[in-house]
């Protein structure tokens, strides 16, 4: 399949008859291009397109691998995990299954509480053994980067813990890893009665000495009637903004506190869940260019009945990407090829809003999309090569894994 040469390489590896989805927001839908040829150096895409117009003879790339016809993509983004996290919440999902609900667990001292306690009896190291099968499963199916929150901490010691092991992650695996300080998850039980004391502690304590190590890429929070109001997610975002830090919020999941508009009004990254999101929480995200992330593992594993508005994003032109929501209490999901087909069947989203939202826009969450997202020269030769015939398969199959190979900066 490969042939290797011997002299000066105008490329250090070309992918040649192969189906491209570029993604290229330049071309209609996926952008596809059939005949197609990657050419990478130094880790780096130097030409993506029809082999015709290969800019240099086939012969001068150092490597010649013959794709089959396959198709490929852009490697897959995974844009909204909690991956690192100690434990499971099996127990909680039996009770459930008897009729209680997420609330109520929650309200009880099950819930995210309980995996905080979890994270906290786990070392740095027990982290990374544990995170590690989640994130294999994942870069099973093409994930070439990947967004990792903190948020079972709730400490210093203890959110800061969950980023170093996040960050330790990307030195264990071939794959990229940007992380979000997610303090405001929830209320830590040592704060239960303390509840401007615990944001005060974000503010002026955690997210400080956070940002001063470099452990987060982002600051995230949960704005919800269970967890933090908007006033007090404004006072952890103004403090993100003090320090050069880029926002996203969870909004809007369990009923509608006007996250989205709050996310948007500090031009957020992304706003994630979205169920209750209103026509003017839509408006200002389109304004700001604030992503929508799509999480339809959560909407499903608690049996939430409310749909995020798909339609009324597409009309107010907002952004959408889709990612796991991985995390040990609404999504103990790894795996972003069934997320795309929930997306498809639950939300009646399309095969190409799919697949950009795994790809292209997962990247504009994350603010990356000049690095990663799609098929396009200067950006990282992160990539998938498929064994499918259409893309549509990718959507539509449940549990059937068609990755070919995984190639990551070129390799
Ligand atoms: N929304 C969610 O779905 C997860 N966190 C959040 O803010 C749930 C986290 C958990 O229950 O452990
Ligand atoms: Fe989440």
């Amino acid at each position: 399949m490969s042939s290797i040469k011997s002299k000066p390489a105008a490329c250090d590896r070309l992918w040649r008859n192969a189906r491209l989805a570029t993604l290229d927001p330049a071309l209609p839908g996926l952008g596809l291009v059939e005949n197609g040829v990657i050419a990478a150096a130094d880790g780096r895409i130097l030409y993506a397109g029809s082999e015709a117009g290969l800019p240099f003879p086939l012969d001068q790339a150092a490597e010649v691998v013959d794709c089959g016809g396959r198709w490929i993509t852009p490697g897959l983004i995974d844009c909204h995990t909690h991956l690192v996290h100690a434990g499971d919440r099996a127990n909680e999902f039996e009770m459930r299954l008897a009729g209680a609900g997420y609330e109520e667990i929650a309200r009880a001292g099950g819930g995210i509480v309980s995996s905080v306690r979890s994270l906290r009896e786990a070392s740095e190291d027990a982290l990374v053994h544990q995170s590690l099968p989640r994130l294999d499963a994942l870069i099973a199916e093409g994930v070439t980067t990947i967004e990792i929150k903190s948020g079972y901490g709730l400490d210093l010691e203890n959110e800061a813990k969950t980023l170093r092991a996040a960050r330790r992650l990307a030195d264990e695996r071939d794959i990229a890893v940007r992380t979000t300080f997610l303090g405001a998850h929830a209320l830590p039980p040592e704060y239960r009665d303390d509840r401007t004391g615990y944001v005060a502690k974000i503010v002026n304590d955690m997210l400080p000495a956070i940002s001063a190590e470099g452990l987060a890429d982002a600051v995230d929070g949960f704005c919800e009637g269970i967890a933090f109001s908007t006033d007090e997610m404004r006072q952890v975002f103004d403090a993100a903004r003090a320090h050069g830090l880029p926002v996203k919020l969870h909004a809007d999941q369990l009923s509608n506190l006007h996250g989205a508009a709050l996310a948007a009004e500090y031009g957020a990254l992304s706003a994630d869940h979205l169920e209750y999101t209103d026509e003017a929480g839509a408006e200002a995200m389109a304004k700001s260019g604030t992503v929508a992330v799509i999480l339809p593992g959560a909407f499903y594993f608690i049996r939430e009945t409310k749909k995020p508005p798909i339609d009324l994003f597409r009309r107010a032109g907002v952004a959408m990407a889709i990612a796991t929501d991985n995390n040990p209490g609404t999504a103990p999901l790894t795996s972003l090829l069934l997320t795309m087909n929930m997306a498809a069947t639950l939300f009646g989203m399309t095969v190409d809003e799919c697949i950009a939202g795994v790809t292209r826009e997962a990247a504009r969450a994350l603010g990356l999309l000049g690095q990663v997202g799609t098929l396009e020269p200067g950006k990282w030769a992160d990539f998938a090569i498929w064994d499918i015939e259409r893309p549509a398969e990718l959507v539509y199959r449940m549990g059937f894994n068609p990755l070919h190979a995984r190639i990551r900066n070129g390799h």
